[in-house]
């Protein structure tokens, strides 16, 4: 798909920093002048965020893992179409707090489901689209839960269990070494500030190599 603008994912474990890091972001385009639109996965539109409460409400933490991965390509495919494509069309950096690389790290190395099926219905809800820069916000488990307060015991995902979690980081691992060009991998055990150097370094690289391109064509 051709566009203008460009997709930046932050992707990583609860308590990684993701929001923190999405949010200083946001600001640093703000202050350059530069176009953005921010938004979460699942979420982003009325519809989304209908399923995202859908997603970690305990009551149905028994649901199919099926189930799960439709509800959140439901939630994408919704926040996709109506925001993130016209965004990009509109030339405007988008920013993503998770986006499909968590449904196969989650859905897949998680919770069990065929990789190759989730990677198709990813890229059905995706339209396609694949980021210009994953920013990978690496940190054990254990210490993000203790920057969060500890586990959530109303939220279905969070209450998976230790191992799920550990086998959610090695997910993200694996794909940070299948997509090398694409992913950033940042070690978020450091200060924020330190984290956020790497994070803008990255993007800086990222957004003058597509402004290049662009020039070009
Ligand atoms: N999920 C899925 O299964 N499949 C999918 O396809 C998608 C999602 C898209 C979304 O929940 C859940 O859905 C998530 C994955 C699943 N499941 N779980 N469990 P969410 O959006 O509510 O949860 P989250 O994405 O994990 O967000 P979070 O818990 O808010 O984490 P975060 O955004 O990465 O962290 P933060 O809010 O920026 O920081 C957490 C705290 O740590 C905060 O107090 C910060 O000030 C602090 N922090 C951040 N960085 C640092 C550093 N470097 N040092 C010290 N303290 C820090």
């Amino acid at each position: 798909m051709n566009y203008s603008g460009m997709l930046v994912t932050f992707e990583g474990g609860e308590g990684a920093g993701k929001s923190t890091h999405a949010e200083l972001l946001k600001n640093y385009l703000a202050q350059k002048g530069l176009s953005f639109f921010a938004t979460r996965e699942p979420g982003g539109t009325d519809f989304s965020e209908a399923v995202r409460a859908l997603t970690k409400d305990i009551r149905f933490a028994d649901k199919s893992k099926i189930s799960e991965l439709f509800l959140f390509e439901a939630a994408r495919a919704d926040i996709v179409e109506k925001r993130v494509i016209p965004a990009l069309k509109e030339g405007k950096i988008v920013i993503m707090d998770r986006f499909y690389d968590s449904t196969t790290v989650y859905q897949s190395f998680g919770r069990g489901v065929n990789r190759a099926d989730v990677e198709r219905f990813n890229m059905v809800a995706a339209q396609g689209l694949v980021p210009d820069l994953t920013i990978y916000l690496r940190v054990q488990p254990k210490e993000a839960f203790e920057r969060k307060g500890g586990v959530d015991a109303n939220d279905a995902i969070e209450q998976s269990g230790m191992d799920f979690h550990e086998r959610v980081r090695k997910g993200f691992d694996t794909l940070a070494k299948e997509n090398p060009d694409r992913f950033l991998v940042v070690d978020a055990s450091q200060p924020i500030a330190k984290v956020f150097e790497q994070v803008i370094g990255a993007f800086e690289s990222k957004y003058n190599a597509k402004q290049s391109s662009l020039q070009k064509e």
